[in-house]
């Protein structure tokens, strides 16, 4: 698989721990380069619809709740095979279950605040990155 773009956010629980350079520095050291990345405070809009497919799931509100309650860091990070390499990086989404040295195994706080985001699919990724950049705001 050739180079690839993934997208990711660094959650609430990260920028209120502080915590988004330490995440950062495990993103580099499994050689994905950020190649994109700012700052900003989600709007019930932006959140309502990213997580648009799980509006029927039982979490959907808290979930919606947690996203704009604090600033995130949305990113586009780019490698070989970017897409699966990331996920393998975040490890499971109940960080009760995250592998060793997985983002949410050493800083995710539970299933709700699990601290990172990223794309399921090489489509989604795209269609993610859109939502949130430009590509006057991307430098590979
Ligand atoms: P992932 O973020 O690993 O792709 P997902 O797409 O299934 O996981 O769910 C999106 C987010 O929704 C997840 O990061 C946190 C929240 N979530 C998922 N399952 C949950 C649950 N059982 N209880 C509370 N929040 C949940
Ligand atoms: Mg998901």
């Amino acid at each position: 698989m050739a180079n690839e773009r993934t997208f990711s956010i660094l959650k609430p629980d990260a920028t209120r721990r502080n915590i988004t350079g330490a995440v950062n520095a495990v993103i580099e050291a499994a050689g994905l380069r950020i190649v994109g990345q700012r700052r900003i405070r989600m709007t019930r809009e932006q959140a309502e619809k990213f997580y648009e497919v799980h509006k029927e799931r039982p979490f959907f509100g808290e979930l919606v709740e947690f996203m704009t309650s604090g600033p995130v860091v949305v990113q586009v990070l780019e490698g070989e095979n970017a897409v699966a390499k990331y996920r393998e990086v975040m490890g499971a989404t109940n960080p009760a279950q995250a592998a060793d040295g997985t983002i949410r195994k050493q800083f995710a706080e539970s299933v709700g605040e699990n601290t990172v985001h990223g794309s399921d699919s090489a489509d989604n990724a795209k269609l993610e990155i859109a939502q949130f950049f430009t590509d006057a705001d991307i430098a590979a």
